[in-house]
């Protein structure tokens, strides 16, 4: 089959158009400027956060997302550079091995994450308490274990949410 290249520029355009408009009205002045990568948009709280719960709870409150799931490795590279960029320390995304030390599964789907760039030697559930994963802006954000809900240690949070979910 063959697609005419008039049919690619306005599929493209219109496309465009829907993201653009899309992202005006997602300007929140809670998080950072959010960023487009194919069909999905990701964007970083400004809040942080000592409990996974609580920043889960945040990202679908505000913008209707859910921490950002490591699908690809493309992905991961795209949110590593995304959140190392702002900054910021510790950014929390989805997983977790709560339920057996080592294998991570979203909290949101239960799916298994199986790719990482993990900051050397991690994981390490250091304290036997971490549980959850997050981006360590001290590691040019690569992969850390850290715990779910720790009093002394808090976290942004980068949100994930499909466009496509969206028509
Ligand atoms: C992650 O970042 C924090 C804050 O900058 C730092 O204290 C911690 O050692 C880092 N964790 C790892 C595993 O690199
Ligand atoms: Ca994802
Ligand atoms: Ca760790």
């Amino acid at each position: 089959m063959s697609v005419s290249p008039f049919a690619l520029i306005l599929l493209s355009a219109i496309k465009v158009i829907w993201v653009t408009g899309f992202q005006e009205s997602f300007d929140m002045p809670e998080a950072y400027p959010s960023i487009v990568v194919f069909d999905k948009i990701y964007y970083i709280s400004k809040v942080k956060f000592v409990s996974y719960t609580e920043a889960s709870k945040w990202c679908s409150e505000n913008g209707g997302g859910y921490p950002a799931e490591i699908d690809t490795a493309e992905e991961l590279a795209v949110i590593e550079q995304y959140a190392y960029s702002t900054n910021l320390r510790r950014i929390f995304i989805a997983g977790t091995d709560a339920k057996k030390d080592g294998i991570f599964l979203s909290q949101r789907t239960g799916v298994f994450i199986h790719i990482f760039n993990w900051v050397n030697g991690e994981p390490n559930n250091n304290g036997r308490v971490e549980d959850c994963l997050e981006l360590n802006g001290s590691r040019e954000g690569r992969v850390n274990d850290t715990p779910c809900n720790r009093a002394s240690i808090s976290h942004n949070v980068l949100c994930e949410l499909d466009l496509r979910m969206l028509k």
